[in-house]
């Protein structure tokens, strides 16, 4: 412990107008954390503001980032924010990187009153790319709403932040770091963990991984191929994949977390993740995964890069869910998904008389669900999936949720898929992403395009393309109310349903930094067996030129095709 004890200073500052954070968190370029001045220090006063003093005073909270650039460098000020705030235990990643699984498994582990995460996702890094910093409450997930407009509120009016600006954090030394602050009894205390081991340790509990070691390292074992793209999962996958579940060391790839993910976008899809679909298709290995930055996000391949659509990745999962002993455990209490996500998941749910929630986008609406007991599993089509052992999405777990599938099943992961539609029937996917439209012009066609599906003779209105005529049913901007507790979110994005169930929907991105990302999401549902394994692109062609057709997108916003096809 230091001899005297450390300064608590209150610093004057002046409020910016633009910290309303997003889907999941605040989202900016680095330039704007690093040249506008206390950016960073605002928001995180607002967050520590946000909590009652009361909630506050001597509590733990955990903190931890995807080591993206200025990942080290915020959290020394968060440290010192934190000592200065009335917090009483840090508990910190060591070297600062936690997975945000990670960080939601160390917080329910250690009962933290919540933590900060610093990640831009799936967002470039780097000293030109994104950076971004979210709140997650005791439950483990990111805080909800009201908490989220409260911190917003505080980030517009701030006028003064709290910090000790002599504390000096050891990030790279394990074990317990103890500061003595002026006026206070008690040290501020801050804890390196290992947060790998805490978080294997959750997965050993999850799954079988006697099966799993015998699957990729026994005599008839598979070869699978992991691409952690320099996020920050690579040292779990090293540890639990390679070192305790043997599979080769070569068959983990970009282990290594940078901090500009070598130059690339770590968004695991067919288009950010090409390498690894290339590498597939080569039939060398059964099974493939890719990770994004932060760890929450996974995409699935089989041999030859046969690709799984998330949507249909949760429903495989939730239809061969006792291949996982947590579930034979807990049982299963519910299914969800998000709104755009398609209905592959609800065919699984009625089959088996389970109860299916549809909310907004946002991994914010499982976390209520789960906590009220409500909810087991659940996914979304931007590459999400998880349950509720914690209450954030978690790559690592599908993909060992995956491995447990093979390993209980004996097939390869296209004839998983396949039986599957046959059973099932075929939700046919496919999103259109247009990254970093002028906002003003996507917000501005959001608007007309509202306006116009609400105008009479909407809906009954018929669209033919080619030998296909398709009739609008319905037509609104979806709206949820919590059902645990009653809380409404509107706007959450514009759909056409036509009258074969088939779904156009338009939202605008809540994760991007610049500009704005409109996304086009279209779904059908198939169970002609002649048709179900076609190309999806061939499938719902008919219906993109509808969607195009509608909302003008090409003419409004001046481009020619989506950035991103999934
Ligand atoms: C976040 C949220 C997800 C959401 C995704 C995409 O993921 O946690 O629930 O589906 O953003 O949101 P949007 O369509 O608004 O860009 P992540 O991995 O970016 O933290």
């Amino acid at each position: 412990m230091d001899e005297s004890p450390l300064q608590v200073l209150t610093l004057p500052t002046a409020p910016y107008l633009d910290q309303r954070p997003g889907t999941s968190g605040l989202r900016k370029k680095v330039f704007v954390f690093l040249s506008k001045r206390n950016y960073l220090q605002n928001f995180v006063q607002s967050i520590y503001s946000s909590i009652d003093l009361r909630d506050r005073q001597g509590s733990t909270m955990v903190v931890g980032g995807d080591g993206r650039y200025f990942n080290q460098t915020a959290i020394e000020v968060i440290v010192q924010m934190a000592a200065a705030n009335g917090v009483g235990r840090l508990v910190i990643g060591h070297h600062g990187i936690m997975s945000t699984p990670a960080v939601s498994c160390v917080i329910r582990k250690y009962k933290a009153i919540g933590g900060i995460v610093l990640t831009a996702s799936h967002n470039p890094g780097g000293p030109n790319g994104d950076f971004g910093i979210k709140f997650n409450t005791a439950n483990g997930g990111p805080a909800q709403e009201a908490v989220t407009n409260k911190i917003f509120q505080i980030s517009r009016t701030i006028e003064e932040y709290a910090i000790c600006p002599e504390l000096r954090v050891n990030l790279a030394t394990p074990g317990k770091q103890m500061f003595d602050l002026e006026n206070k009894f008690k040290p501020f205390t801050v804890e390196i963990v290992d947060s790998v081991e805490s978080y294997a340790n959750m997965l050993r509990n999850i799954f079988d991984f006697a099966a799993l070691k015998e699957l990729l390292s026994g005599e008839n074992h598979i070869n699978i191929r992991l691409d952690a793209m320099h996020g920050v999962v690579g040292p779990y996958v090293k540890r639990i994949l390679c070192e305790e579940l043997g599979s080769p060391a070569n068959s983990a790839i970009n282990c290594v977390p940078l901090q500009d993910f070598g130059g690339q976008h770590p968004d695991p899809n067919l288009t950010y993740a090409a390498d690894l679909v290339e590498t597939m298709k080569s039939g060398q290995h059964d099974f493939g995964a890719a990770f994004d930055g932060d760890g929450d996000r996974n995409m699935i391949l089989g041999k030859h890069g046969f690709f799984v659509n998330p949507s249909d990745s949760v429903a495989v999962i939730a239809a061969n869910v006792f291949s996982i002993p947590y579930f034979q455990h807990t049982g299963v209490r519910g299914y969800a998904r998000s709104m755009p996500t398609s209905a592959a998941l609800d065919n699984v749910a009625r089959a088996t008389k389970i109860e299916l929630y549809e909310t907004p986008t946002g991994w914010k609406f499982f976390g209520n669900l789960m906590d009220a007991g409500r909810l087991s599993l659940c996914g979304e089509e931007s590459f999400g999936t998880g349950a509720d052992h914690i209450r954030e999405k978690d790559g690592l777990w599908a993909v060992l949720a995956w491995l447990s599938i093979l390993a209980a099943r004996k097939q390869s992961v296209e004839d998983i898929m396949k039986d599957h539609w046959q059973k099932f029937g075929r939700n046919f996917f496919t999103r259109y992403d247009y990254e970093e439209v002028d906002l003003d012009t996507a917000v501005q066609m959001m608007e007309d395009l509202e306006l116009m599906m609400l105008e009479k003779g909407f809906v009954g209105q018929r669209f033919a393309v080619g030998e296909k005529l398709y009739q609008v049913e319905r037509a609104d901007n979806f709206e949820y109310t919590d059902p645990v507790d009653g809380r409404i979110s509107r706007n959450q994005g514009l759909r056409i349903i036509l009258t074969d169930g088939s779904r156009v929907i338009y939202r605008l991105s809540g994760t991007g930094s610049t500009g704005a990302t409109v996304r086009v999401y279209i779904d059908s549902y198939e169970t002609d067996p002649n048709k179900i394994f076609q190309d999806p692109q061939v499938m719902l062609a008919p219906l993109v030129t509808i969607a195009l057709k509608v909302s003008q997108l090409h003419e409004r916003t001046g481009r020619s095709g989506p950035s991103v096809i999934t």
